[in-house]
């Protein structure tokens, strides 16, 4: 099995924890003299850059939220002078405002490096055609499998996402041996193929790079009875780099993480204090090679477990365990981040309508549908059925032009939507994956 950094990927591990020292003291010192919030920070805790001599000492650093992003955008937490980042990309934030990141040329290399270390774990190299159908754009997905596979050298398609018909023809003529796309995006292709009628002996499909959203071992069972490939998963986030965080090896036993760039802790998510090895729990990352965007203590909101144990492949890198869950309330929907804050924001300024309102999340044949069901006020309600209309295809179309996202508005009668005693139920996700957390 290829390794494609073996230097890095297979240390030894004491070796390791020197690198992550050297490199985390680096970091602290740019944030500390470059980033004003963090300088300020720090010496709130009453620590400075001579406080972190080793990465035993990184629990004295304060944690970073994407709330911190959000007080400091678009470009506030960046580290160099702008002239220096080249690339910019984006998530979803809590309000609508996007979660903003920066890379400067040498991220980019560190991003294609990390990319390429991920599709040689998955047994890629440059005599594959890859297909990458995860979104181009401000979404991190397409341009970074795009950079990692030129890397390796491999024969890059992108194609971007969406258009299943042109996915389907082009990985048959063009004879694509990988796919990178979301696990649900595969599933739907992998029934198109079916349905399609081609055989599947007319295709070279040889393994797939899933991530950006949630899945489970039932679902890569199904993805790989169907397309009859490998699937394996590839974990990361747009604050931290990107794709590129931590990916399986061809054991498929967790996804392990680059650790010689992203530092990485499980917390209580409620006390923040460091859990013991092996707890499941909110997964923290520090960045130690980033120079755009460096970020310290980062909560991922998402929850797993860490195992230090050696893996079969050879690499030493510590591994993550799939995702489980977060600890807060976003939503992955079609690979588009989404809080139910948002909604209810953009709902709030909208007339006609009650703060009563409810989202539901459902998996229709393999693709991730949205519905927003929402009470209509009392007044607007006994008005006429066109003026009816034109209030839900107002609502749609200023949510789907917000969140970048398919949505299908209903509008119900006052009072028609169940009240909770307690905290309002304002989702409903009726996907496989929310059932088995
Ligand atoms: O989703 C980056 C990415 C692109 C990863 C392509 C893998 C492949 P964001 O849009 O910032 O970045 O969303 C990050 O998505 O905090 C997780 O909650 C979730 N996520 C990403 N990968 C996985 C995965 C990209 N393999 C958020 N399993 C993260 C579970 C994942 N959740």
């Amino acid at each position: 099995m290829e390794i494609w950094n073996r230097h890095f990927e297979c240390m030894d591990r004491n070796e390791l924890r020197k690198v992550q020292g050297e490199r985390l003291i680096e970091t602290v010192e740019r944030t500390y003299f470059n980033v004003p919030y963090y300088r300020h920070r720090m010496q709130e805790l009453g620590i400075g850059p001579e406080s972190i001599r080793s990465v035993e000492d990184i629990t004295r650093l304060p944690f970073t939220t994407k709330q911190d992003l959000r007080d400091n955008y678009p470009y506030g937490l960046f580290a160099v002078p702008l002239s220096e980042i080249v690339r910019i990309h984006a998530s979803s934030g809590t309000t609508g405002k996007p979660t903003v990141v920066g890379y400067t040329r040498n991220d980019i290399a560190t991003w294609s490096e990390v990319m390429a270390r991920t599709l040689t774990c998955a047994g890629a190299d440059k005599n594959d055609f890859i297909q990458i159908a995860y979104g181009y754009g401000l979404f991190t997905g397409g341009l970074g499998l795009h950079y990692g596979g030129e890397k390796i050298g491999a024969s890059v398609i992108p194609i971007s996402g969406g258009n299943t018909l042109r996915q389907i023809q082009l990985m048959h003529d063009f004879g694509s041996t990988v796919l990178a796309c979301t696990p649900s995006y595969a599933l739907y292709l992998a029934e198109a193929i079916i349905e399609s009628g081609i055989s599947r002996d007319e295709f070279r499909l040889r393994v797939g790079v899933f991530g950006a959203e949630p899945w489970t071992d039932n679902m890569r069972r199904e993805i790989e009875d169907k397309l009859r490939i490998k699937a394996i998963d590839i974990y990361g986030l747009s604050e931290v780099i990107g794709p590129g965080v931590a990916s399986e090896c061809l054991f498929q036993e967790g996804l392990h993480i680059n650790e010689d760039h992203f530092y990485p802790e499980i917390i209580d998510p409620e006390t923040l204090q460091v859990l013991p090895e092996g707890s499941t729990g909110e997964l923290v990352f520090t960045t130690i090679t980033k120079h755009g965007l460096p970020l310290i203590r980062y909560r991922t909101r998402d929850l797993t477990r860490l195992n230090y144990g050696r893996c079969k492949c050879g690499r030493t890198f510590v591994r993550m365990d799939k995702c489980v869950g977060r600890s807060d309330d976003m939503l992955i929907i079609r690979g588009v981040n989404l809080f139910p804050s948002q909604v209810e924001s953009i709902l709030l300024e909208m007339g006609g309508i009650t703060p009563h309102y409810q989202l539901i999340v459902d998996r229709i044949n393999n693709l991730d549908s949205l519905e927003l069901k929402v009470e209509v006020d009392e007044a607007f309600f006994l008005d006429r059925i066109s003026q009816l209309e034109g209030l839900r295809s107002k609502i749609q179309g200023t949510l789907e032009s917000y969140l970048g996202l398919g949505i299908k508005v209903t509008l119900v009668e006052p009072k028609a939507l169940e009240r909770s005693e307690g905290k309002a139920k304002r989702v409903i996700d009726k996907r496989e994956i929310q059932v088995l957390k």
